[in-house]
C-alpha cells in the first residue's frame, strides 16, 4: 500500500528536483566530454575562418558560394561552444575567469553569434567579406585575450 507519507516525499522531492534541474543540453556527464566538445566546436569554427581568411587575404580566390558555406557553418557553430563550459570542465587554456566572471564572458559569446550572423550575408562580396571577417575575428580575439591561456 502507497503511503500518505511516501506520497508526500514524492511529491517534494519532484518539486525540489524540478527546481533545481538543469537543461539536459548543458549538460556532459564527464567533464572531458564537455571540454572536447567545446574544442571540436573552436576547431570547427577555426577552419572555416581560415578559409574566408585566405580570401580576404588573397592566397586563395574569392567564391562567393564557397565563402558562404563557411560563413553558414561559422554562424551555426557560433551557438554550440558555450554548453561545453560547464563547471568543472577545466582544461589548460580555459583561465578560471570563466567561471567567476560569467556575465562577461557570457557577453562575448552573444557577440560572437551576433558577428557569426552576419557572415553568411557578407560572404556575397569581397569587399563585405573583409570586412565582417574582421570584425567577427576581433571577437575572437578579444575573448581569447582575456579568458584564454596561450
Ligand atoms: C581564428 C581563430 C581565432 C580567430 C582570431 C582572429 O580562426 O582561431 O582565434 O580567428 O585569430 O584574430
Amino acid at each position: 500500500m502507497v503511503s500518505l507519507r511516501s506520497l508526500a516525499f514524492a511529491a517534494s522531492a519532484a518539486l525540489v528536483g524540478g527546481l533545481f534541474s538543469i537543461p539536459a543540453s548543458a549538460q556532459f556527464a564527464k567533464a572531458e566530454d564537455a571540454v572536447k566538445y567545446r574544442q571540436s566546436a573552436m576547431f570547427i569554427m577555426n577552419a572555416n575562418m581560415g578559409r574566408l581568411a585566405a580570401m580576404t587575404r588573397g592566397d586563395r580566390p574569392f567564391d562567393a558560394a564557397v565563402a558562404q558555406n563557411s560563413a553558414r557553418a561559422i554562424e551555426a557553430v557560433s551557438k554550440l561552444p558555450w554548453d561545453g563550459f560547464q563547471k568543472g570542465a577545466d582544461s589548460k587554456r580555459a583561465k578560471p575567469e570563466i567561471w567567476a566572471s560569467a556575465a562577461d564572458f557570457k557577453g562575448y559569446q552573444d557577440k560572437l553569434m551576433a558577428e557569426a550572423a552576419k557572415l553568411p550575408g557578407a560572404a556575397a562580396s569581397l569587399d563585405s567579406l573583409k570586412q565582417q571577417v574582421g570584425a567577427t575575428g576581433g571577437v575572437c580575439k578579444s575573448c581569447h585575450d582575456k579568458f584564454r591561456n596561450d
